[in-house]
């Protein structure tokens, strides 16, 4: 395939560019061939095979947990064992799962893509970043096995400090997982900015391409702030070396300010790739191009840059004077103003629009509902007044799952779906996707609802007992920890068969106007053939006339 001219009315390839050539994955063979690869294709392949054991190894001890929990009384773990259950859930979920899952799997996979590029800038970095994520797996699975912890993931102190548990392995194996999530970002940072196609300037990228640049940036400076707390606990927990242990002249409370300084961001580090999933899966199905589409480049970079300055509404318990409360109560505001202007976006987008309901489609409509529910709840908690009788309870603990597992997990499997074509070739059976995703989202509600009300009615978190008259809300919630459990295996499955059984998929199954689309599915092992000139942007769906035709006909 010679040149490939992308513009608004090129007809490319029925089968995609670079169809007469071998696609990534029969291009060699062999397992060295995988495990030395520079492919980013094949290395997005290797981490999704890691994010998803993890989501299933966190999605176990979740299990262990709820189930401990459908009584009030103890039953099958004792009060140690519930503390282990929940810090290795936490850890897992967060720097082994949610972290890495759609940079290092569907970012590596489509940035590239996306940008007309072969490749990351750093192949070798990229190959890299994967082999230390896998020491950091390897170094925490290890903590496990010695000793785990009983910090919870937030590590707080004192009581890290002196834990008889394996903190100083764990704060080493996350300090690891840390590197590499600096050098992916890096990667997506430099390939952004020196290998977009011809043509391709800043505002025709696709808006994944803007959230995942904007993550980088977060990771970039927040991730060595997390590896330098975790050493300096690591030091006090091993040595002694008492920098945060007040019996020995230490401060506590500058571990929290470290901690969220981090963390906070990190929570955007979560969220933000999946807003970009959500923005090209609306658009896509909806056949239209954003809203405003500055409005949702712009929001990322406000999010990444306001995300830093608010991590003191952790804290409005740990003695924040009450002037400094408000001003994090305040910026914290800002964030809710950010996201809100990409949910009024996305449902503008939805306007106008020509839409096909798929499974991607289906879990967009729930991040959408869990996601504002998440979000303005974490308005709520945001407002001290408030906080002060929240912190600590469920309530906190339903907020951030409805914004991580309704948020980003929803997205994470919206993507799964709407990339699967691209990345394997073939079509998943869509009717049993949108059977499990709707399984998902009721296991979801289940599981997460009644916690509100159990925090707003006074049930600590991190408790493995509890007065009875809680039961009935656990139950409740333990049952669609289950189901939703169920669900994420079928949904898994169901993907699974549809890599050997699935119809083959063209090029663009979903009729996409963003640039991976264009290459053959699955792509060639180079992508293009050669670098494409883009003239159009990622949305150009008004120029397309079988659209205009089509829409047309609708009204
Ligand atoms: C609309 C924007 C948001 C605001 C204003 C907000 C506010 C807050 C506040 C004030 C807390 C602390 C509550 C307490 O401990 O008493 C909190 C906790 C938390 N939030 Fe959010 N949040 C927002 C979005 C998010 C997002 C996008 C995520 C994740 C993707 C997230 C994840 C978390 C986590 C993990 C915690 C709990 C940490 C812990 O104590 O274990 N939040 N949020
Ligand atoms: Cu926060």
């Amino acid at each position: 395939m010679s040149q490939a001219t992308i513009d608004a009315d090129s007809r490319p390839n029925p089968l995609g560019v670079g169809a007469d050539h071998p696609d990534y994955l029969r291009a060699d063979s062999g397992l060295r061939s995988w495990l030395l690869t520079k492919d980013h294709k094949r290395i997005a392949l290797m981490f999704y095979v890691g994010v998803i054991l993890f989501l299933g190894l966190g999605g176990v001890f979740a299990l262990v947990l709820r189930t401990e929990l459908l009584t009030p009384e103890q039953t099958f773990i004792d009060a140690n064992t519930y503390n282990q259950m929940f810090t290795l859930h936490g850890i897992t979920m967060v720097w082994l799962f949610m972290i890495p899952a759609v940079p290092t799997v569907f970012g590596n996979f489509v940035l590239p893509i996306m940008l007309g590029a072969k490749d990351l800038a750093f192949p070798r970095i990229n190959l890299a970043s994967f082999y230390i994520y896998v020491l950091s797996a390897i170094i925490l699975l290890g903590a496990m096995l010695a000793g785990g912890a009983d910090t919870g993931w937030t590590f707080y102190v004192p009581y890290s400090t002196t834990s008889p548990t394996a903190v100083t392995w764990m704060g080493i194996g996350i300090f690891v997982n840390g590197i590499s999530s600096i050098m992916t970002s890096v990667n997506f940072i430099v390939t952004t900015h020196t290998m977009r196609a011809k043509g391709l300037s800043w505002h025709r990228m696709p808006l994944f391409v803007w959230a995942t640049y904007a993550t980088s940036i977060i990771i970039l400076f927040a991730t060595p702030v997390l590896g330098m707390s975790l050493v300096l606990l690591a030091l006090d927990h091993a040595f002694g070396l008492s920098l945060f242990n007040p019996r020995y002249g230490g401060d506590p409370v500058l571990f929290q300010h470290l901690f969220w300084f981090y963390s906070h961001p990190a929570v955007y580090i979560m969220i933000l790739p999946s807003f970009g999933v959500i923005s090209e899966v609306v658009c896509s199905f909806s056949h239209n191009q954003p809203a405003s589409y500055r409005a949702i480049a712009y929001s990322s970079l406000g999010i990444a840059f306001i995300g830093f300055f608010t991590w003191g509404h952790h804290m409005f318990v740990a003695g924040l004077s009450e002037f400094d409360a408000g001003v994090f109560g305040a910026l914290s505001m800002f964030v809710a103003i950010f996201s809100a202007i990409k949910v009024f976006t996305w449902v503008a987008t939805l306007r106008g629009g020509s839409i096909s309901f798929a499974t991607p489609m289906l879990y967009f409509l729930w991040f959408l509902f869990l996601f504002v529910f998440g979000g303005m709840t974490g308005v709520a908690v945001a407002t001290q007044s408030l906080d002060v009788h929240w912190h600590d309870t469920y309530f906190v603990v339903a907020h951030f799952h409805f914004i991580m597992v309704g948020g980003t997990l929803t997205s994470f499997l919206a993507a799964a779906h709407y990339w699967f074509p691209k990345m394997f070739g073939r079509l998943y059976d869509e009717r049993v996707g949108l059977l499990t995703s709707v399984a998902v989202f009721i296991g979801f509600v289940f599981t997460f609802l009644p916690q509100f009300l159990l925090g707003n009615g006074g049930m600590p978190r991190r408790y493995f007992t509890y007065p009875e008259r809680y039961q009935w809300l656990n139950v409740l919630s333990t049952g669609g920890a289950w189901l939703l459990g169920a669900g994420l295996l079928l949904a898994l499955g169901n993907l699974l068969l549809a890599l050997k059984w699935g119809k083959r998929a063209g090029p663009n199954p979903w009729g996409s106007r963003s640039f991976e689309w264009i290459t053959a599915s699955p792509p060639s092992k180079h992508n293009f053939e050669e670098t494409p000139d883009i003239e159009r942007s990622a949305y150009d769906y008004t120029l397309s006339e079988e659209v205009a035709r089509e829409r047309a006909k609708a009204r």
